[in-house]
This record gives C-alpha cells, sequence and structure tokens, in this order.
C-alpha cells in the first residue's frame, strides 16, 4: 500500500487565489464564445476579450475513486448584455458524481440543470454551503459587483462533460432586473438540437 500524503493548502480570503496552486486556469470570454444569450454584446466586447474568472486547483492528486480534488474559483463582476458573467457549466462525466461549494465572498448564484432541462437556482454569498447532487449540471454566476468567490470540493473521478451545455446551453439564465438578477428561460435551449431533429 502506498500512502498519499496529507496536505494542506492556503486559500488567501482577500482574493480567493490558492497561492501554492499546482494549476491555475483561467476563462476569458473567447473560452465562453456562444454561451452567453446576446450574440451582439458578446462580439463586441470579445475584441478586449476579458477576464471572465480563474479556478485555482489546490493539489495534483490522483483522478481515481476515492480522492477528493478542490479547487477556488473567482468570478469576476460583469456583464455581457444583460447577463451577468458566469462559468462555463458542465456536468459530470461520471454523472452520478456529487459536489459541494462553499460561498467565500461576493455574491452569486448556482444554476442546475437536470438532463430533462429542469432548473434550479440557489444565491450564494460568503458562508453558503450548496449542494450539487449527483446528475446535476451546475453554472456559477457572479451577480455582484465584485468578485465572486467560492471553494469547490468533488470526487476526483468526477470528470467534465462540457459538451452537452456547448450544444444545448442551459435552461435558464440570469439575467439583471429593475429589482436585481432574475433566472429566465433561455430562449436558444436546445434550439440547435431541435433545428437537428426537426430537419
Ligand atoms: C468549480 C468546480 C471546478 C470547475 C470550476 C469552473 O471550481 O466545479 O471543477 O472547473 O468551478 O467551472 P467550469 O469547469 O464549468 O468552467
Ligand atoms: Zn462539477
Amino acid at each position: 500500500m502506498t500512502y498519499v500524503e496529507p496536505i494542506a493548502h492556503q486559500v488567501r480570503l482577500a482574493d480567493g487565489t490558492i497561492p501554492s496552486a499546482h494549476a491555475v486556469q483561467e476563462r476569458r470570454l473567447s473560452d465562453l464564445r456562444g454561451l452567453f444569450l446576446d450574440l451582439e454584446a458578446e462580439a463586441a466586447l470579445v475584441a478586449h476579450d476579458p477576464l471572465i474568472y480563474r479556478v485555482y486547483d489546490a493539489a495534483d492528486l490522483p483522478k481515481e475513486d476515492g480522492h477528493l480534488l478542490f479547487s477556488t474559483t473567482v468570478i469576476e463582476p460583469g456583464r455581457v448584455g444583460d447577463e451577468y458573467f458566469m462559468t462555463k457549466g458542465h456536468f459530470h462525466a461520471r454523472a452520478d458524481r456529487a459536489e459541494l461549494y462553499y460561498g467565500l465572498s461576493g455574491q452569486g448564484m448556482l444554476l442546475l440543470q437536470t438532463p430533462d432541462g429542469r432548473v434550479e437556482s440557489l444565491p450564494m454569498v460568503a458562508g453558503t454551503a450548496a449542494y450539487v447532487p449527483p446528475y446535476w449540471g451546475h453554472r456559477t454566476v457572479n451577480t455582484g459587483d465584485a468578485p465572486f468567490v467560492f471553494l469547490a470540493c468533488y470526487p476526483a473521478d468526477a470528470g467534465y462533460d462540457y459538451g452537452t451545455i456547448a450544444r444545448d446551453g442551459f435552461a435558464g439564465i440570469v439575467v439583471a432586473g429593475a429589482d436585481g438578477p432574475r433566472v429566465v428561460p433561455n430562449p436558444r435551449f436546445r434550439a440547435a438540437t431541435r433545428a437537428s431533429t426537426s430537419a
């Protein structure tokens, strides 16, 4: 038996960064092309290609059943048209794997979706522990005017399915309304799938 060594990483509460992170992924608007509803607003903004979020992956652990991975995500404040900056969103490649999010700073929304298109949303602030049950796709959105930061912990063999959301979109989107953020149906949800099945 070979034992993996116990580890501890410091999460800087001031900005959500993990200085000792094994990897930092940066997602700019061009990495999320086609995911926002307002394609004109997206095209105008993509010229400057703003940073949308960073993910700090704490440790390089075996991607095997039994291990847990943990990371922080820092989503910048901003909007594309009326829609708030957000993550790409994914289902787990092993769809029965769950995940836990813990809000560290700022304010946001966790959007969840079943494979048949039912949407739920959970507001998140510092101190919110939000559970992503097995089979639910998930995306986070920054609904505030400061960075939205949260810690995520998930089974190391969960993996990522980005393709389903890239193809179908998310059934709900979060837009700025007169009274604050609102979750509304995405008129483009499954538009490509519908077009190809009705052809
Ligand atoms: C959280 C976790 C990560 C994920 C990140 C960004 O930190 O769920 O696994 O990578 O959010 O989300 P996405 O992968 O959808 O861009
Ligand atoms: Zn996940």
